[in-house]
This record gives structure tokens, C-alpha cells and sequence, in this order.
């Protein structure tokens, strides 16, 4: 059996996985977006934020139809980045494909679809086509629309926002690994805030199944299609055998067998990312007792500079920021009478302005 990648040195596990898959079709003119991008902001001395949001797959088929995924809709990410660029800082937004966008958030994913958002306007007297008149958006949203399309105008325009999709949990990591090195350039002008949910655990490419996992026995002429011998997917109950299929459909088992997702936030500290940068890296729980001890066992572990835990049920109203210095430890709770819903009716979340704005008022309202 090959050793664990979780059991290596992070550079040798770094050479080991990376080399396992190939790089997403997309990486080449990811990065020479990137570049341009970073160089543009680095001739204006501007700082650079590097923003992951949303959730990873796990593809249980190389050529994949299933796929292990999370709940990530990407608030946090597409949040923060507004506020990043409302701070003056350039934003690379890699985020997982199709999930929430910075402006576009407000109204992609609402409880309305976005045609509620707009009306027909009466025809214009005395102009050519009296059958109809001009698309336009509704009174009431007016006001928040138009200050949400001036933002995004203006993000556009100046080259502030650079968009980066990714799906799986490699392309995740060849994307950041690739954006790391290319931000070196920008020194201590940029900054990692890594709210993406990436997952815990994988399928190696060398014990993936190549087809479709099938729920039925294969005459044999059909059998050994892509799945290979020491398959991520099988064990006792596993699916391929004949003994599986004279069992009755309760009993069918699919038996997935995943290892850990190699931690690279070590090999981003110490390697990929540039001299001076700030690391910002988020930790998700469920389990309130856990969440201190997780986060502080984060920032020991890799000894960046912030650790922002949240816990899944009040992340939208409530961090912990964990820091090497003192205080340690520093809860920021949006007060209630501001965890305002956004034009969407989609709950906003806890993201930097927020922060601040919420910062005074909580730490007077918390012990
Ligand atoms: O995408 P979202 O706004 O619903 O959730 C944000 C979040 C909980 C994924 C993020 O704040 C976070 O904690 N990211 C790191 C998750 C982890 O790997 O622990």
C-alpha cells in the first residue's frame, strides 16, 4: 500500500499530488489573467487580496457524473470581496463555479427570481414603438440597485475585480498554488482570505473509477471498464460483485473509501506565497465546544496570522478571530437590530464593514 499523502513531509506531498492529476484545462488563461491583473496592481502599489469562496467537489468518477460536495453558497467570500473593494484593494476572486458573486450576489440566488426585480415601462409618447416600452427595474429597488450597479460599474471598470472559477478540490489547489507564486511580485501588499470550503477528503486519482459507478452487475464481457484494481469504491459490500447483485435493493452498499486532502495552508505560508503577505484562513464547525480548540490548533499548526472561526448554525451574525497576539481570542457579533436582510430577502453575513461597524456595539453588548 503507497503511503498517505497526510504522512509526508507537505513538500514531498506537495510533488506527489500535484503531479497525480493535471492541471485544470482553464489554468493556463487563469494565469495569464492573473498576471496581467497583479501587474497592473502592482505598478499603482496597490494591495491585492487573493479571496477563495464556496465549496469543493469530490468527483467519485474521473469522467464524473456523481460527486461528494458541501453546503458552501459562497456568502462569505462574495460578501468580503465587496468590502475588500470598498477598502481600496484589488480582488482575486476564485470561487467555486455558478455559486455567489460580489454585486451580482444581491440578486442571482434570491427567493425572487430576477425577473421579479423588473417592469415594463408605458410606451413613451410620440416615440416609434407604441406596442411596447423600455425593460426597467422596479420602484422599490431603484435605490439599492442603483448603488449596487455603481459599485460593480466602477470594480469593472478600474480592473479591480478578477473573477476565477473552480469546481473540484484539485483544480482548487493547482488555482491557489498558482495564484500564490504569481502574487509574489506584490509583497507585503497582499493578503489571503481563505473562506472557501474545501473538502476534508478525496479520492485519489490513481484509485478513481474511470466510468459511471454502476448499481447492477455487468456481464462479465463488460466488466473492469475503467475501475481499477485497488478501487477507491468496493469493500465486502461493494457493488461489482455477482453476490451484491442477487442481494435484495436494500442491501446494495456503495462503499466509498476516501483519504485525507493533503493541508497545503503550510506550503502557502512557507512557500508559495509571497515575503510579508498576510494569511487569513477561516474554520468552520458544528460543534461549539470545538470551535476555539480548532481554530488555535490551526494558527499553531501553521503559523499564519488569523484564524476566523465560525460555527455552521450563527456564522452569519457571529466570528471568533483567533491571533497570535493578544487577545487571542475576540468574538465580533453582528447586534441583532443589524442583521438586516439584503434586497434579496438573502440574509447578509458577518463580512469586513460589518465587522467593524458591528465591532463597537458588540464588544459593548458581549461579555
Ligand atoms: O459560503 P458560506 O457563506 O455559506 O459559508 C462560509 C464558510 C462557513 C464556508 C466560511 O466562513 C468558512 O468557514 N470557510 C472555511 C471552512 C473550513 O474549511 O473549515
Amino acid at each position: 500500500m503507497s503511503p498517505s499523502l497526510g504522512d509526508m513531509e507537505p513538500a514531498e506531498a506537495e510533488s506527489v499530488y500535484f503531479n497525480e492529476y493535471p492541471p485544470p484545462k482553464a489554468l493556463p488563461k487563469h494565469e495569464a489573467l492573473a498576471r496581467a491583473f497583479i501587474d497592473l496592481h502592482v505598478e499603482a502599489n496597490r494591495r491585492v487580496v487573493l479571496v477563495t469562496s464556496g465549496g469543493t467537489t469530490v468527483p467519485l468518477e474521473a469522467q464524473t457524473v456523481r460527486f461528494i460536495d458541501n453546503f458552501s453558497a459562497g456568502t462569505r467570500g462574495a460578501t468580503s470581496a465587496e468590502y475588500f473593494l470598498q477598502q481600496g484593494y484589488a480582488v482575486i476572486f476564485l470561487h467555486r463555479q455558478y455559486s455567489l458573486l460580489p454585486y451580482s450576489r444581491h440578486y442571482s440566488h434570491s427567493t425572487n427570481c430576477f425577473l421579479d426585480f423588473m417592469d415594463e415601462a408605458p410606451p413613451v409618447p410620440g416615440a416609434p414603438n407604441q406596442d411596447h416600452g423600455s425593460i426597467v427595474v422596479r420602484d422599490e429597488y431603484q435605490d439599492q440597485m442603483r448603488d449596487v450597479l455603481r459599485k460593480y460599474r466602477y470594480a469593472k471598470q478600474n480592473n479591480r475585480l478578477l473573477l476565477l472559477p473552480f469546481t473540484t478540490v484539485a483544480e482548487y489547489m493547482f488555482e491557489l498554488r498558482s495564484m500564490a507564486k504569481l502574487m509574489r511580485p506584490l509583497g507585503p501588499n497582499a493578503l489571503f482570505y481563505l473562506a472557501a470550503a474545501v473538502s476534508d477528503f478525496f479520492i485519489p486519482r490513481s484509485r478513481m473509477a474511470e466510468h459511471k459507478i454502476q448499481s447492477s452487475e455487468l456481464p462479465p464481457e463488460f466488466q473492469g471498464g475503467g475501475a481499477v484494481e485497488d478501487s477507491a469504491v468496493g469493500g465486502e459490500d461493494e457493488i461489482y460483485t455477482g453476490e451484491n447483485e442477487a442481494k435484495p435493493a436494500s442491501q446494495k452498499k456503495l462503499v466509498i473509501n476516501l483519504d485525507p486532502v493533503p493541508k497545503f495552508l503550510h506550503r502557502l505560508v512557507d512557500g508559495w506565497a509571497p515575503d510579508g503577505s498576510m494569511v487569513v484562513s477561516f474554520k468552520l464547525e458544528t460543534d461549539p465546544t470545538l470551535l476555539v480548540y480548532k481554530a488555535r490548533t490551526a494558527l499553531q499548526r501553521y503559523s499564519h496570522h488569523l484564524v476566523i472561526g465560525n460555527l455552521l448554525s450563527t456564522r452569519k451574525w457571529e466570528v471568533v478571530f483567533i491571533t497570535p497576539d493578544p487577545p487571542h481570542e475576540r468574538w465580533i457579533r453582528v447586534p441583532k437590530a443589524r442583521r438586516s436582510k439584503s434586497i434579496s430577502g438573502v440574509e447578509d453575513q458577518v463580512g469586513l464593514a460589518e465587522i467593524k461597524k458591528g465591532e463597537k456595539a458588540a464588544n459593548s453588548e458581549t461579555s
